[in-house]
C-alpha cells in the first residue's frame, strides 16, 4: 500500500515539469513561483550577444494575447477606480514613476518569472526593480518622447547593470508611436541633452539629446500586446505621437543588479524581485500589500524626495517630476 503511494507520488512529481505556467502562476503569484517545477525561459547565447552588440533585443514573447488583454483590463480598471480618488499627487505621477511602490499590478508585472528570466540573462541572478513606468499615449494625441539616453538623469553613471524591459499591452507600431532605437548607440558615453520645454514631450524635463538622429538610423520597435523589448540604459531612443485609434500602452520596468549605485542623490531605493542583495547600495522597498496603502504612499513620497536630487540635477528651471495630471 505505502509502496504504491510512493510510486504514485514519484510519477506525479515527474510529470510536473512539463506543466505550462499560466498567468495565475506567473503574473499574479509573482515571487511565489515553485522553483522545483519552473525551468526558466532564459535568453540564448546569440540573443545575449545581440543585446550587447545592438544595445537592445526584441520582440520577446512574454504573454499571450489573451493574457495581455487581461492585464490591460486590470490596468484600465485601476485607472478608472483611482483617477477620481483624492490621492496626495495626481494619478499620472504614480503611473509615470515608481508605480511598483503603490500599484500592486505594476509590482506583479515586474516580478513576473518570464520577464525576470530574460533580465537575469543580462544582469545576473540578483535583480531589483528601480522603477516601473506606464507610458500611455492616448489615441490621436501629439505626445511624444524626445530622443534621449535613460541614464542621463538617473544618477547612476554610465553602467551596464541597468536594463529596461518594455512590455506592450496594446498594438505598438509606427502609427501608434512605437519606440525607435539607434543600433549600437549604447556604446557612447552619456551625451549632452537639453531641456526643450516642449509640452508634447512626456519626459520629466522634456529633454532631448543634442544629436541629430537621422530617420535611417532608427529601428522601429514594433510589438504585439504581450511582447517585450529590452534596452540598455545608454541606448539613444525616443518615440513619435500616437495617430492610431487605440491607446498605446507600454510598461517600462527599470531593473538593476545590486552592483548599480546612486552617486548623485544621498540614497536610492529599489525592490528585490529575484535572488539576494548582499551589497546594499539601495534601501530595500517591500512590495505593496494593496493599491495606495498608507504605508506605500509614505514610502513613495520618501523615494520621490530622495531621487529628486538626481532627477533635477543641472536643470535651470523647475522640473515637476510628472506632478501634472
Ligand atoms: O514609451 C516610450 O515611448 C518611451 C519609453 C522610454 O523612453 C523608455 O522606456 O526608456
Amino acid at each position: 500500500m505505502y509502496k504504491s503511494l510512493i510510486l504514485l507520488f514519484v510519477r506525479v512529481s515527474v510529470r510536473l515539469p512539463t506543466r505550462i505556467l499560466t498567468i495565475e502562476d506567473t503574473v499574479l503569484n509573482g515571487l511565489k513561483e515553485n522553483k522545483m517545477i519552473y525551468k526558466g525561459v532564459f535568453l540564448s547565447d546569440s540573443q545575449k550577444d545581440k543585446y550587447w552588440s545592438d544595445g537592445y533585443l526584441f520582440p520577446l514573447n512574454i504573454f499571450t494575447l489573451s493574457e495581455a488583454s487581461r492585464l490591460r483590463h486590470k490596468l484600465e480598471d485601476w485607472e478608472r477606480k483611482w483617477v477620481t480618488k483624492d490621492l496626495p499627487l495626481p494619478l499620472n505621477t504614480y503611473k509615470r514613476v515608481n508605480s511598483h511602490v503603490v500599484c500592486k499590478l505594476a509590482y506583479e508585472i515586474s516580478s513576473n518569472s518570464s520577464i525576470l528570466d530574460r533580465v537575469e540573462s543580462i544582469l545576473g541572478a540578483n535583480i531589483l526593480v528601480w522603477s516601473v513606468e506606464f507610458f500611455i499615449k492616448e489615441p490621436h494625441t501629439r505626445q511624444m518622447v524626445g530622443m534621449h539616453q535613460d541614464l542621463t538623469y538617473w544618477g547612476m553613471g554610465e553602467i551596464d547593470n541597468l536594463v529596461t524591459a518594455w512590455l506592450a499591452l496594446s498594438d505598438v507600431n509606427e502609427k501608434s508611436g512605437c519606440m525607435d532605437f539607434v543600433r549600437g548607440s549604447h556604446k557612447n558615453k552619456i551625451l549632452p541633452h537639453t531641456d526643450t520645454h516642449n509640452n508634447d514631450n512626456i519626459l520629466s524635463r522634456s529633454q532631448e539629446i543634442n544629436v541629430n538622429v537621422k530617420d535611417k538610423d532608427k529601428t522601429p520597435i514594433i510589438l504585439k500586446p504581450g511582447q517585450m523589448s529590452l534596452h540598455h540604459g545608454l541606448m539613444i531612443h525616443g518615440s513619435g505621437p500616437n495617430i492610431s485609434d487605440d491607446r498605446r500602452i507600454g510598461v517600462a520596468i527599470r531593473y538593476v543588479s545590486p552592483k548599480a549605485k546612486q552617486t548623485v542623490a544621498e540614497k536610492d531605493y529599489a525592490m528585490l524581485v529575484r535572488g539576494v542583495d548582499k551589497i546594499g547600495n539601495f534601501v530595500n522597498v517591500l512590495p505593496p500589500l494593496g493599491d495606495f496603502t498608507e504605508d506605500s504612499l509614505s514610502v513613495y513620497d520618501e523615494i520621490r524626495r530622495a531621487q529628486a536630487k538626481a532627477l533635477t540635477a543641472g536643470s535651470t528651471s523647475t522640473v515637476n517630476l510628472y506632478s501634472e495630471a
